[in-house]
């Protein structure tokens, strides 16, 4: 194969046969189209004995919006190459990827089919104890080994040289920093919420804090992120937990993956008050996905603490009173996006089926306002929460609107 073209379900079957050792020539192999995310194509592939891999394709624009915005292919090479980075680093918890065609934009990957995807799961109320100390090994081995600590500083600015990524950075910068804060026309804002979402269009100590948090985004590149590590990016079962979807990957601020996970945590958190009736068992929920975020915390920091004292490469960065200082900035700036997170969710374009799949809209309203109210309380006050228990005692006490 060789130009670009769209894969049909044929195509698809055809790239896994060519580069996958699971398949032999004679096998009947069926394809199906199974994309529901914002951007790719996805095609499940299989043979008759059930052996399938997945086809993952990057149209040449955003597939939630059409050939109207256009967007680089080049991001199945980003995704590629993060997963294989990643993969390298914390093989358990990251999806393998078989092969990559770069003309194509297709991957080749393994299927996690018998995985479920995270934010489902969550929404149906179950619960995965060993979820946050797995993300948290993820968490910790991917970005610490990608950071100064590390790489010196030759290796350091030719991997992020690599991992640019302009145009799906941009989508970020956009969706995340800007949009939520002014009267946008990508934003998605359901009615009963407008006078709180108009607040935030007039309300400038918050957009300062957002300011700061995006200047970061953009100037700050401590390691090789995901770059969108939200609950529909991870697949989950009892016993294992592997991350997909790294096509949003740069080097940015480590606080930006981990702050994504806390807020669709609290996303979850709050869309609780509206899909759970039973008031012990969403009580009982919540209490899991508080003791979640606590626990991925405090793993992510024990393991990445652990890390620096035992693995820095740079003599400076070895001094112990400097690795606290750089963890305890990561705290606040995962706080940050985290509350940057909760809000666009809620009132930006991408929203996010905790919110959604409320059928009764004065409650799904309530959870909105509270998502907001939460999201602004983290961001303005992530400096002066020093603990994970602080924030979760927060979000506790913080009353449903
Ligand atoms: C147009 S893309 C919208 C969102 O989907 C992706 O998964 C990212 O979260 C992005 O912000
Ligand atoms: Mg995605």
């Amino acid at each position: 194969m060789s130009d670009y073209q769209t894969f049909t379900a044929d195509d698809a079957k055809h790239f896994a046969l060519s580069h996958a050792d699971a398949f032999r020539d004679n096998d009947q192999l069926e394809a199906e189209e199974f994309g529901d995310g914002n951007l790719n194509l996805v095609f499940r592939v299989k043979n008759q004995q059930g052996r399938s891999l997945i086809v993952k394709q990057a149209l040449p624009y955003a597939r939630c919006v059409g050939e109207s915005w256009p967007l680089t292919i080049d991001r199945a090479r980003i995704e590629a190459e993060v997963l294989l980075r990643h993969g390298r680093l914390c093989p358990e918890h990251t999806v393998k990827v078989l092969h990559y065609d770069a003309a194509l934009a297709a991957i080749l990957m393994e299927d996690l089919g018998q995985l479920e995807i995270l934010r489902s799961a969550l929404v149906a109320g179950k619960q995965f104890p060993l979820l946050a100390n797995q993300m948290a090994q993820y968490l910790a081995q991917t970005l610490f080994h990608t950071s100064d600590f590390v790489l010196n500083g030759l290796q350091k600015k030719a991997e992020v040289a690599r991992f640019l990524n302009p145009e799906l950075c941009l989508i970020t910068e956009d969706l995340f920093f800007t949009d939520p804060y002014c009267n946008h026309e990508r934003n998605n804002i359901h009615q009963a919420i407008l006078p709180q979402a108009r607040e935030l269009w007039h309300d400038e100590a918050l957009q300062a804090e957002v300011a700061r948090l995006k200047a970061d985004f953009l100037s700050k590149p401590q390691a090789l992120l995901h770059g969108d590590v939200h609950s529909g990016s991870i697949f989950v079962s009892a016993k294992q937990c592997k991350v997909i979807d790294a096509e949003f990957g740069f080097y940015g601020p480590i606080g930006f993956d981990v702050g994504s996970l806390l807020g669709n945590l609290l996303l979850s958190y709050a869309g609780q008050f509206g899909l759970q009736e039973d008031t012990a068992a969403r009580e009982q929920q919540q209490a899991y996905l508080l003791e979640q975020i606590e626990t991925l915390w405090l793993n992510f920091a024990s393991t990445f603490n652990q890390l620096m004292q035992t693995q820095t490469k740079e003599s400076s960065f070895a001094n112990s009173n400097y690795q606290s200082f750089f963890l305890q900035q990561v705290l606040a700036d995962s706080i940050g996006y985290a509350g940057c997170e909760l809000i666009r969710r809620t009132v930006g374009l991408a929203h996010v089926a905790d919110l959604e799949q409320i059928r009764h809209e004065p409650q799904r309203a309530r959870c909105e306002r509270f998502a907001l109210a939460l999201g602004r309380q983290l961001i303005m006050q992530r400096q002066s929460l020093s603990t994970i228990a602080q924030l979760t005692t927060l979000v506790r006490h913080l009353p449903l609107p």
